[in-house]
């Protein structure tokens, strides 16, 4: 993983960090010197864009005082206080703050030399102790434990960043439920379900490793705290990363980057197709996500993309998500039928043994939203109330189609409409996770 990645993908919860206690004057200094020793390592945007949080955090207005500036000094009576030995956290914390920052070993080993070329040889090897634990899961910290949650911070990001990035790219015509389907795998509303009317482009969506509250956007500018009015705004003319805690179901720690591609029949603008397409033959990915609206199979425009799919990307590789099957008026016959016909026309193909995930995404947000205590409008709570009615019925049940989502005894309502309307089934497969 690029540095740049680890840094983007990284969580940090700075709500209980322990200079939030200290005096103002502190503070300050603490903030100087933990710019100093990261931007000495890894000037980069995404520093700034931390060390704006730090500076949040502890209240400082506008940059270093120019006394503060002095740094030796300043360094020394931070990290190797002689006169004021309890001051010896800062240098702990410091250490465990620099390394969330960077997300990066060598730099931070190389930052931590800097810091103890101030310090004596006895408290050199303490120190040392330390940046060693930050690397080693197994190291008892259990004398450090003042700086204990901020280690296990790091060992979390230390750990995700360790993992597999699992890529996925998600491709559909228009209106088939495509953002609405990676709004409900993420439990966020990061891909805008609005109309793409701009020039389009693809957009990297990433999961961090726990829930901080952060969503870091990088389209023109970065930002590690992006409010929905930035989420559904941003220019589409550019390629952007998203990073955000996936809230899902099924528990999952391994690394994912869903990768949005604009619908491909766009009536706007003919070029989505073509960037669509581009994304498909130069992107690496695992799987692809292949969106269909059931309540509009067999079109001219899903013929055409399913043949430019078959003859371009390894068959095995794709994953065909059945959407929108909340939309039949009987569902018996109905949904079995469209599942027939989707099986017959991806035969039609040479798909001999597709993958077929059946799911309402628009039901399994709702249920992501009720799960996360998210804010839904009367309208949506009175939807939430309809389909739960209609999934109860077990002409809707989808659970079937999949392996492991039967619902069993003791479910909760969650959990068990999550198995019903295909949401589970379909994160197990592409998330695997615990639950
Ligand atoms: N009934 C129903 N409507 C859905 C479902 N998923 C998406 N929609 C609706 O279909 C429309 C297009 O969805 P969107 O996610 O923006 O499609 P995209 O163009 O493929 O990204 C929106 O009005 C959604 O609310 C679903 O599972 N059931
Ligand atoms: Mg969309």
């Amino acid at each position: 993983m690029t540095d740049e990645r680890a840094q983007f993908t990284s969580s940090l919860d700075l709500s209980k960090h322990p200079m939030i206690n200290v005096k103002e004057k502190l503070k300050e200094q603490y903030y100087f010197i933990l710019e100093y020793f990261v931007k000495n390592q890894f000037d980069h945007k995404f520093t700034d864009a931390r060390l704006e949080q730090y500076r949040t955090m502890l209240l400082i207005k506008g940059g270093p005082s120019e006394k503060n500036l002095k740094t030796a000094g300043c360094i020394k009576s931070m990290i190797n206080s002689r006169l004021q030995p309890w001051r010896k956290k800062y240098r702990y914390w410091l250490l465990c703050d620099i390394a969330l920052i960077l997300m990066n070993e060598e730099r931070t080993d190389r930052a931590a030399e800097e810091m103890m070329s101030y310090m004596s040889k006895r408290r050199q090897q303490k120190f040392a102790i330390l940046l060693r634990a930050l690397k080693d899961d197994n190291m008892d910290i259990s004398h450090l434990a003042f700086a204990e949650t901020m280690v296990e911070q790091y060992r979390k990001n230390r750990r995700f960043g360790e993992q597999t990035l699992h890529r996925y790219i998600v491709t559909a015509n228009m209106s088939a439920g495509k953002s609405t389907l990676i709004n409900a795998l993420t439990g966020k509303l990061l891909a805008r379900t609005s109309q793409e009317v701009c020039t389009g482009n693809v957009c990297y969506i990433y999961n961090k490793v726990f829930e901080d509250g952060g969503i870091h956007l990088e389209n023109e500018a970065l930002t590690i705290n992006a409010d929905q009015r930035e989420l559904d705004n941003f220019s589409w003319d550019l390629k952007t990363s998203i990073a955000a805690y996936f809230q899902t179901i099924s528990h999952t720690e391994q690394r994912f980057c869903i990768i949005d591609t604009p619908g491909v029949n766009s009536a706007m603008n003919q070029n989505h197709g073509k960037i669509s397409r581009e994304a498909l033959s130069a992107e690496s990915y695992e799987r692809v996500i292949y969106v269909f609206n059931a309540s509009k199979l067999g079109t001219d425009e899903e013929i055409a993309h399913l043949r430019w799919i078959s003859e371009n990307v390894p068959k095995e590789k794709i994953i065909f998500v059945v959407n929108k099957l909340d939309n039949f008026k009987s569902a018996d016959d109905s949904i079995s039928d469209s599942m027939e016909g989707v099986r017959n026309d991806l035969a039609a193909f040479g798909f001999e043994h597709p993958i077929l995930c059946p799911i309402s995404a628009y039901f399994a947000l709702l249920i992501k939203m009720k799960a996360n205590g998210r804010q839904m409008t009367d309208d949506e709570m009175d939807e939430y109330a309809l389909y739960l009615k209609k999934f109860k019925k077990p002409a809707y049940d989808l659970s079937g189609y999949y392996e492991n989502a039967q619902v069993e005894a003791g479910d909760s309502e969650i959990l068990s409409m999550s198995k019903k309307c295909g949401l589970y089934g379909l994160e197990k497969i592409l998330f695997g996770g615990t639950t």
